[in-house]
């Protein structure tokens, strides 16, 4: 028999110790949390946005009792901070970059893919601002070198349109989550994408200043079509996220293959004799930009490694 004071739904809020969850039978509540979970949060291990929970009712009170298997996690590991899970089960993560204004790198492309590669998530390189002048040979040479190497590269511009069909199309099903620096248009394109948002874009929130109006909490933008966009202020600083250095190998999909060839296993692909990394690399079979982002990464790794 089902206990018809306990449901499950979704968590769509947090912050300030309160929970909004969406219950199945379409019900918004604020809940807390059991006392146990309580503990939990306090070693890292929260309750976040896109969380799967089970709520006890009783009467109009809403606890969270305890919370689902997680199908993803979106990590982010600082340098000397703790790490903290941003969102749970993200369906897909865009990774956006503007070609212009501010101009886009295949270091910073590189950093925020592995970024995601590494909470175990393939993302979406999204190449926005394509309208701006000057974009299109950058624009072609990416998507080339990103889909090559296994990516699904969009094309988007909110000023003129293009790709905003196909992204609407796409994030009408599930959780979708924006990534990338502050100002690649990520909340313009949002806008694009669901004109009824009429979300804060750079333009206006460069006037507010020293963050007043600052989202502290996290939340889920519900789409007019029924698909939901995790928003929280980590997405912005991807600046400060690290990666160990271990798992950056594993973060470079094209490096998987090759690096079964290498001669010693756990090679670092950076000084190893046979590294069959190394070798495609001079063989053209590897593009330069991944290896200078990987060796870059790594090293960075190595200098912010604690013990
Ligand atoms: N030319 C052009 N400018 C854009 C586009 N999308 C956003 N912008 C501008 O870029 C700035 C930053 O946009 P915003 O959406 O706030 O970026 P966010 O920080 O990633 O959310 C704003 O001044 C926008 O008007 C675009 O597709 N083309
Ligand atoms: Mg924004
Ligand atoms: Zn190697």
């Amino acid at each position: 028999m089902t206990d018809p004071r306990r449901s499950s739904g979704v968590v769509h809020e947090t912050g300030g110790g309160v929970y909004t969850v969406f219950l199945e039978d379409g019900r918004r509540v604020e809940a807390s949390i059991r006392g146990r979970l309580k503990r939990e949060q306090r070693t890292g291990n929260r309750v976040v946005i896109g969380d799967e929970v089970e709520v006890h009712m009783d009467g109009e009170v809403a606890t969270i009792e305890s919370v689902l298997e997680r199908r993803t996690e979106l990590v982010r590991r600082g340098r000397g901070r703790a790490a903290k899970i941003l969102a749970a089960n993200l369906d897909r993560v865009y990774v956006v970059i503007a070609l212009r204004e501010p101009r886009g790198s295949t270091q910073i492309i590189d950093r925020m893919l592995v970024l995601v590669e590494s909470s175990g998530m393939h993302p979406v390189l999204v190449l926005n601002k394509i309208d701006l002048d000057e974009t299109e040979d950058a624009a072609e040479a990416w998507s080339d070198l990103y889909r090559s190497v296994g990516y699904r590269v969009l094309l988007t511009s909110a000023e003129s349109g293009r790709g905003v069909p196909e992204l609407h199309a796409e994030m009408c099903t599930g959780i979708s989550a924006l990534i990338g620096p502050s100002g690649v248009g990520k909340s313009t394109l949002l806008n694009a994408v669901d004109p009824g948002l009429e979300l804060r874009t750079g333009a206006l929130s460069r006037k507010t200043g020293t963050g007043r109006h600052t989202t502290v909490g996290s939340r889920l933008i519900t789409l007019t079509c029924g698909g939901l966009v995790a928003d929280t202020p980590g997405f912005g600083d991807v600046g400060l996220w690290s990666v160990d250095g271990e798992v950056i190998g594993a973060c470079f999909p094209e490096f998987d293959e090759l690096a079964e060839g290498c001669r010693f296993r756990g090679c670092t692909h950076l000084h190893e004799p046979g590294c069959a990394v190394r070798e495609a690399l001079e063989d053209g079979q590897l593009a330069r930009s991944r290896y200078e982002s990987y060796s870059l990464l790594r090293r960075e790794a190595e200098e912010h490694r604690e013990y």
